[in-house]
């Protein structure tokens, strides 16, 4: 029903938008079983009566989804000078977000340069290998929603969206996990939705990526087919232990080791209440999950956030918890702009 798709593309950017600012206060911790219950205060006090506090203030997670929202709405496509003079802009115009320090040495040659090679800098990091991180991942809602209608678009928009500072088939292919999932959750309506539906038809995705051999001039390696196989094995325990998440998933900045973790999130948590995380609200159970595996936990979170506001549409996102994050107002608009864009 084309009515309910707006609301998607609102719950997506919310749901990132949440992760984000509700994660950052906790990234690089490790928690234990019982921070589950602070983070549930922490939460029900966020979503309770209004009350004024400090804004929790958004990281570079949403500063660059951003300027991905920017470049959308103004080009109808990815222009690799654009978005990367407004990364630019918004890096040193705003440098204290938490940005990786590969990002920070690129975006310093890109303003250096004036970008007149939009692709270079990106490719020269890490000793010619370019970044593996989570950065691209982090920031490409706004692709997959902007696609939700053109899939055959999808893959070569994530791809030309993240080399601006991601050139490593890692992070590219991370990326692209992220954006097939956010993608596949707007034409999915909660009540046809199965976890098993949604695995099988990434790992047809995946395995096709890995297989292409230099497609982009990247050397790829075949990783994400195993952990998509480690989520499938995690979901059938009924409460795997920390040290088995992490032993298998992991929760650092890398993007094998956060984004397959997030799609897990979502994934434990959409369907009903379980152990520790007792909410009725899918969107709750996401995020408090994502942020009890501790690590980048902002990242982690905006990501899951993303795909389950995907699914499940702005309606399970409390006005009060959203007054909460710095932008909220103009990631609003933006969604909406990004929706006409789309059409
Ligand atoms: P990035 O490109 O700097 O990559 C992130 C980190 O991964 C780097 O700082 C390196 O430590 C490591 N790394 C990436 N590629 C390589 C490589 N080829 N060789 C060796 N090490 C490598 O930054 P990004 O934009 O990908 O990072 C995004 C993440 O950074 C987000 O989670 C964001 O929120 C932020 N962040 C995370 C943490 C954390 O989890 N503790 C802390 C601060 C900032
Ligand atoms: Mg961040
Ligand atoms: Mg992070």
């Amino acid at each position: 029903d084309s009515k309910k798709i707006p609301l998607k593309f609102k719950g997506s950017l919310y749901g990132a938008l949440l992760g984000d600012c509700t994660g950052a206060p906790y990234e690089g911790d490790k928690l234990q079983e019982g921070d589950k219950t602070t983070l549930k205060r922490y939460f029900d006090k966020l979503e309770g009566p209004m009350f004024k506090s400090p804004k929790k203030s958004y990281t570079d997670d949403t500063a660059q989804t951003k300027c991905v929202l920017k470049c959308l709405i103004t080009n109808k496509g990815i222009e690799q000078k654009f978005l990367a003079t407004e990364f630019v802009k918004e890096y040193f115009t705003d440098p204290n977000r938490g940005y990786g320090r590969g990002t920070v040495a690129v975006l310093t040659k890109l303003r250096q340069t004036k970008a007149v090679d939009p692709l270079r800098p990106a490719q020269e990091s890490f000793g010619g290998n370019g970044s593996h991180g989570n950065g691209a991942a982090m920031r490409i809602t706004p692709v997959a929603l902007f696609c939700y209608n053109k899939s055959e678009k999808l893959k070569d928009m994530v791809v030309q969206c993240s080399l601006v500072t991601h050139a490593n088939a890692l992070s590219v292919n991370g990326a692209i996990l992220q954006a097939l999932a956010v993608q596949y959750c707007v034409n999915r309506e909660p009540e046809e939705f199965k976890n098993d539906d949604l695995l099988d038809y990434l790992t047809e995705e995946i395995k096709q990526l890995e297989e292409a051999v230099d497609e982009f001039g990247l050397k790829s390696e075949k990783v994400y087919g195993k952990k998509l196989d480690d989520i499938r094995t995690l979901l059938k325990k009924e409460n795997p232990s920390i040290d088995d998440l992490m032993n298998k998933l992991g929760n650092s900045p890398a993007a094998v080791n956060s984004v397959p973790t997030a799609l897990y999130c979502f994934l434990r948590a959409h369907g009903q209440p379980f152990k520790g995380i007792d909410s009725s609200n899918p969107m709750r159970r996401t995020l408090e999950y994502a942020i009890t595996l501790g690590g980048d936990t902002d990242t982690i979170a905006s990501m899951a956030g993303s795909i389950c506001g995907a699914l499940y549409g702005e309606e399970v996102i409390s006005e009060n918890i959203l007054a909460h994050c710095e932008g909220f107002e103009e990631i609003k608009s933006m969604a909406g702009e990004l929706y006409n864009a789309s059409q």
